[in-house]
C-alpha cells in the first residue's frame, strides 16, 4: 500500500511549553517518518494565508496573532493513512475538550483552548498537497502571489 504524506505544525506553545521532543516520541511511536522538519516564525502575511479558509471567522485576528506570537516547527510526516492517523493523534481542535474526551491525544497533552490547542494537521489529503508545498518545495514555484484572499503560485 501507498504511503501518504501529510503536514504537521508544532505551534507556539507546543514549542514555547518545550513539548517538542515529547510530541516527536509520540509521532516515531506511532509509526510515522519525519521526513523534513523546519523551525520558523511566521509573520502575519504567512499565517493569514496559511489559514485563508478561516479568514472571515471572528477568531481570526486573534489566531494569526496566536500563530505570529512565537517560532513554530513544520513537519512533513510519512506513512500509511498519515492524514486520519495525524488528525486522530493530535485530537479534536478543542483542547479542553480533548482533555475529556480523548485524554490520550496531543492537544490533551499540551493544549489549552480552542484556539491554543498547540499542534496542527492538514484535514484531507488535498489539504496536506497545499500545505506541504505552501512550507517546503517553494523552490519548485517561484512565489505565492495573493489577490486579496485568492492566492496563486505564479
Ligand atoms: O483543523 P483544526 O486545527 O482542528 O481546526 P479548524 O476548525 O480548521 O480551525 C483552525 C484553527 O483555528 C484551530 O486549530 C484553532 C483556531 N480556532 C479558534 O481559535 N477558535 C475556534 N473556535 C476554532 C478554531
Ligand atoms: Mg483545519
Amino acid at each position: 500500500t501507498e504511503k501518504e504524506k501529510t503536514l504537521a505544525m508544532m505551534k507556539p506553545d507546543g514549542l514555547y511549553g518545550n513539548y517538542d521532543d515529547q510530541i516527536k516520541k509520540m509521532v516515531l511511536d506511532s509509526g510515522f517518518s519525519i521526513l523534513r522538519e523546519k523551525r520558523i516564525q511566521l509573520d502575519e502575511h504567512t499565517a493569514r494565508i496559511f489559514y485563508a479558509e478561516h479568514s472571515s471567522k471572528s477568531f481570526f485576528p486573534s489566531l494569526v496573532k496566536y500563530m505570529t506570537s512565537g517560532p513554530v516547527l513544520v513537519m512533513v510526516l510519512e506513512k500509511e493513512n498519515a492524514v486520519a492517523d495525524w488528525r486522530n493523534l493530535i485530537g479534536p481542535t478543542d483542547a479542553e475538550k480533548a482533555k475529556v474526551t480523548h485524554p490520550h491525544s496531543i492537544r490533551a497533552l499540551c493544549g489549552v483552548s480552542a484556539e491554543r490547542n498547540c499542534v496542527h494537521g492538514s484535514d484531507s489529503i488535498q489539504s496536506a498537497l497545499r500545505e506541504i508545498s505552501f512550507f517546503f518545495v517553494k523552490s519548485l514555484a517561484s512565489k505565492w502571489c495573493c489577490f486579496g484572499l485568492l492566492c496563486v503560485i505564479a
